[in-house]
C-alpha cells in the first residue's frame, strides 16, 4: 500500500523537481492541476484531459455538495468513479468558493452559512463537515476549510483572518481520517505580510500535515506582491512535503513560482480562455475571434500535438467561434489545457537537466514575440 509521500528527485535553485506518491498513483512535480469544478474539466472528455499528460484533476466541495451532493457521489462509489478518473484528485474545501459569493454569505467562529447560487437554499460549512464531504467525495488530496481574505485590507483584519483559518486548520485536521495513500493539506495565509505569513507556517508545521498550500494569493494584490510574498514564505515551508499555490495562474507567474520552490498550482485560466476563444501558446495569447485568423491555415501552434493543432486551422477555430458551435471551447480548452501540460514538463526536465535560468530566459522571450 503506498504511503502518500513526495519525493524530490532534482533541485535548480530553489525549483524542485519529483514526485507525489498517491493512493491513485504517482504525479511528477511541478505540475499544473486542471480545475475539474463540478466533477468535469468543462468541455473535455476524461481521456482528452490524461491526453495531455494531466496526472491530477482538482474538485470543489462547494459545488458537488449542492449538486448533486456528496451522499450521492458515495453511494455511486466516489468521485473517481463517478467522474471517471481513476488517477489522484485534489479537492478545494469550499471556503473560498463560498467567499467569493460575496453578500450570499455569514461567516462567524464556527463556520460559514452561504445561500447556493443555484436556487438560493440555506447551507453551512464547517472544518469539520468539509473535511467529511471531502472525505464522501474520496478525495486523494483534502484541503483545510479556511478563510481567504480580500487584498487590499487592514493588517489587523488579516492577521484575525490567518488566526481563525489555523483555528479550523486544526478542527480540519482532527476530522481528517487517515488512510494510506491520502493526504491532507494546510493552508498558509496571511495576505502579503511576511510576519503573519511566518506565524501561519509554524501554526500548521505544528500540527502537521502531508502538504501545505499558500492560499490567500492571486487575489488583486499583483505579480510583484505575490513574488515578494512567495520569497519571504517559502523558504519557511518545509522541505519534505510538497507546496501548492492556490488559483495560480498565468505561464509567468507558474515559472516565477516554480523558480521561488512551489511544486504544485490551479487555476481556471486555461479552461475558462478556451471557452471565450483565448489561446495560450509559446508566443503569448491569440483571440481566436479575431477577423485576422479568418484565412489562416495554420494551427493555433506549430508545437502543440493537441487535438485542435494536429487537425484544424486556426481559420476553422475562428469560425467555430464566430457560429457559437460547442466544438470550439472544446478544441481550444483542449489545446489550453495541452500548452501548460507542456509548459510545466519542460520546467521539470528543465530543474532535472539545471538549466531552468535558460529555459525561463527562452521562454520569457518567446512570450513577448508576436506569434509566429
Ligand atoms: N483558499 C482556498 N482555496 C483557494 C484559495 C485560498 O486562499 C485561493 C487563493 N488564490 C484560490 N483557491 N481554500
Ligand atoms: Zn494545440
Amino acid at each position: 500500500m503506498t504511503r502518500f509521500h513526495w519525493t524530490c528527485e532534482s533541485t535548480d535553485g530553489a525549483a524542485r523537481a519529483g514526485t507525489l506518491h498517491t493512493a491513485h498513483g504517482p504525479v511528477a512535480t511541478p505540475v499544473f492541476m486542471p480545475v475539474g469544478t463540478a466533477g468535469t474539466v468543462k468541455a473535455m472528455t476524461m481521456d482528452s484531459v490524461r491526453s495531455t499528460g494531466a496526472g491530477i484533476v482538482l474538485g470543489n466541495t462547494y459545488h458537488l455538495m449542492l449538486r448533486p451532493g456528496a451522499d450521492q457521489v458515495q453511494r455511486l462509489g466516489g468521485l473517481h468513479k463517478f467522474m471517471d478518473w481513476p488517477g489522484p484528485i485534489l479537492t478545494d474545501s469550499g471556503g473560498f468558493q463560498v467567499m467569493s459569493l460575496g453578500a450570499l454569505r455569514k461567516l462567524d467562529q464556527d463556520g460559514v452559512t452561504f445561500r447556493s447560487h443555484i436556487d438560493g437554499s440555506y447551507h453551512r460549512l464547517t472544518p469539520e463537515s468539509s473535511t467529511d464531504i471531502q472525505h464522501k467525495l474520496d478525495a486523494t488530496i483534502t484541503m483545510c476549510f479556511d478563510e481567504c481574505p480580500a487584498l487590499p485590507a487592514p493588517t489587523e483584519s488579516i492577521a484575525a483572518s490567518m488566526r481563525l483559518s489555523m483555528r479550523w486548520a486544526a478542527r480540519s485536521r482532527e476530522a481528517f481520517i487517515a488512510r494510506p495513500g491520502y493526504g491532507q493539506f494546510g493552508i498558509v495565509q496571511g495576505g502579503t505580510e511576511a510576519d503573519l505569513r511566518a506565524e501561519s507556517v509554524k501554526a500548521l508545521t505544528d500540527i502537521g500535515f502531508e502538504g501545505y498550500a499558500i492560499g490567500g494569493l492571486a487575489v488583486g494584490e499583483g505579480q510583484e506582491l505575490m513574488f515578494s510574498t512567495l520569497d519571504s514564505t517559502v523558504p519557511l515551508m518545509p522541505e519534505n512535503t510538497p507546496r501548492y499555490l492556490m488559483g495560480v495562474g498565468t505561464p509567468d507567474d507558474l515559472l516565477g513560482s516554480v523558480m521561488r520552490g512551489v511544486d504544485m498550482f490551479d487555476c481556471v485560466m486555461p479552461t475558462r480562455a478556451g471557452r471565450t476563444a483565448r489561446a495560450y501558446t509559446e508566443r503569448g495569447t491569440l483571440n481566436l475571434r479575431n477577423a485576422r485568423h479568418a484565412d489562416d491555415s495554420r494551427p493555433i501552434s506549430p508545437h502543440c500535438d493537441c487535438l485542435a493543432c494536429s487537425r484544424h486551422s486556426r481559420a476553422y477555430l475562428h469560425h467555430l467561434f464566430r457560429a457559437r458551435e460547442i466544438l470550439g471551447p472544446m478544441l481550444l480548452t483542449w489545446h489550453n489545457i495541452a500548452y501548460y501540460q507542456r509548459l510545466m514538463r519542460q520546467i521539470r526536465e528543465a530543474i532535472t537537466e539545471k538549466r531552468l535560468d535558460a529555459l525561463a530566459s527562452r521562454l520569457r522571450a518567446e512570450w513577448a514575440m508576436d506569434d509566429w
